[in-house]
């Protein structure tokens, strides 16, 4: 070991059932999407926590929450350690709180040894990572690196129709015991601990992946409009049928974009259909489209293809169409000099390790645009995720937190 401490395993396992029955699903998952009051929920007892361990607790404009743990040079800008809290809808109770929780350990371990080290180390949960509720993704890591929150985002109504600045002022007053702090807080490196949303660990049975970057994400919102008719009385000549023309457009991309490059990630995620009355033609038809490539070059060009599959269809019905990009993530690479710090951490907890490059988008990714970033990832059963079966495996847990104690005290000895 780079030190001769360990984490608590038991401990670790517990809180992460503790914190898996805030927003527990009947299908053994987690519904805690952000800025809920679930989501603050699980905020207020991982601040309670903190509190009871005598750690600091703070929270930012955009409701990132920190848990501080001095070091001996307390003015030296603070190793921070964590993840997200927030899930998906139908989420798993891995995605997210396994980074939180597995950072807020080595917090305690270090505690518990009386490990002094030379800078602060603090626990993050940054808000709205998932961008389901809010898009887009990862509002708190993007916030913080820009050091502002955009002005957009206070327009902001989810489907269930709550509006983001309510819920925002509602989430920092429901912590009245943080203390607020600004933006523009120094980051010396920030460490993630997340399952891999993925089969190839499992699929390889190596227990640790170093993550040497992530993959460019785009998020468009499309709206094709038509003319509301009755279902009985209009000709197929009259009927300009936007559902028509989606469900046309989004046949063609199915049957192409994947099938033609394995490395293109092309979803949808999301159809709504107005009036949605049984016996009327819809006047509008929206839908989600989740763009992934790990070249960035390519998310425009699938873009690009995107728009004039949809457009040629829309014409066929006499249809109008509307895209908004509502998310855009350039795809980013982790220094070389964390990567290492991780791999050594590996092999000192006799853990084989595999570099890979992350298919999920995740907040390190913003971060990386401010300090040096990296993640460890650990296997999940079958690749799931975003799914209530998500499962990690007991020694998965603990190996990924030990790798991160183990990078932890070698980041912060100054
Ligand atoms: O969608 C993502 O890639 C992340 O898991 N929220
Ligand atoms: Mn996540
Ligand atoms: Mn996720």
């Amino acid at each position: 070991m780079i030190a001769d401490i360990d984490i608590d395993g038991a401990r670790l396992l517990g809180r992460l059932d503790q914190f898996a029955e805030i927003g527990a699903t009947p299908r053994g998952g987690v519904n805690r999407q952000a800025l809920t009051g679930l989501d603050r929920e699980a905020r207020s007892l991982l601040a309670g926590l903190a509190a009871a361990r005598g750690f600091g607790v703070f929270q930012d404009p955009v409701a990132n929450l920190f848990i501080r743990r001095s070091g001996r040079d307390d003015s030296a800008a603070p190793l921070l350690i964590g993840s997200h809290l927030d899930s998906q809808p139908a989420g798993g109770r891995f995605d997210g709180a396994l980074g939180t929780l597995s950072a807020f350990e080595v917090l305690e371990s270090l505690e518990d040894t009386g490990i002094e080290t030379e800078r602060p180390v603090e626990v993050v949960a940054w808000t709205n990572e998932e961008g389901c509720r809010f898009a887009p993704g990862c509002m708190g890591s993007s916030a913080f690196s820009a050091r502002a929150i955009p002005a957009a985002w206070f327009e902001l109504v989810s489907a269930d129709g709550a509006m983001f600045g309510a819920e925002l002022k509602a989430t920092l007053e429901a912590l009245p015991e943080a203390t607020m702090r600004d933006f523009g807080m120094p980051v010396h490196a920030y460490l993630e601990v997340h399952i891999e949303q993925g089969p190839s660990l499992e699929k390889e049975d190596i227990p640790i992946g170093i993550v040497t970057g992530i993959q460019g994400t785009r998020w468009l919102q499309v709206e094709v409009s038509g003319q509301t008719a009755h279902a009985g009385t209009t000709a197929l000549s009259y009927r300009r049928d936007p559902l028509r023309a989606m469900i046309s457009a989004l046949d063609t991309l199915y049957s192409t974009v994947m099938p033609q490059d394995e490395s293109a990630r092309f979803t949808v995620g999301r159809i709504e259909v107005e009036p949605g009355a049984i016996n009327a033609i819809p006047e509008l038809a929206r839908c989600t489209i989740d763009i992934r490539h790990p070249d960035s070059l390519e998310v425009d060009r699938l873009n690009a293809t995107i728009e004039q599959c949809f457009h040629e269809r829309a014409k066929v019905q006499c249809c109008e169409v509307l895209f908004k990009r509502s998310f855009d993530m350039s795809p980013a690479n982790f220094p070389e000099k964390l990567l290492v710090v991780l791999e050594r951490a590996g092999d000192v907890a006799g853990l084989a390790t595999k570099r890979m490059v992350s298919g999920a988008f995740h907040d390190a990714l913003f971060i990386n645009r401010i300090a040096p970033s990296a993640m460890i990832f650990v296997p999940c059963r079958d690749g799931l995720s975003h799914n209530e079966a998500e499962y990690t495996a007991p020694e998965h847990v603990v190996s990924g937190a030990r790798v991160l104690l183990q990078s932890t005290v070698e980041l912060a000895k100054g």
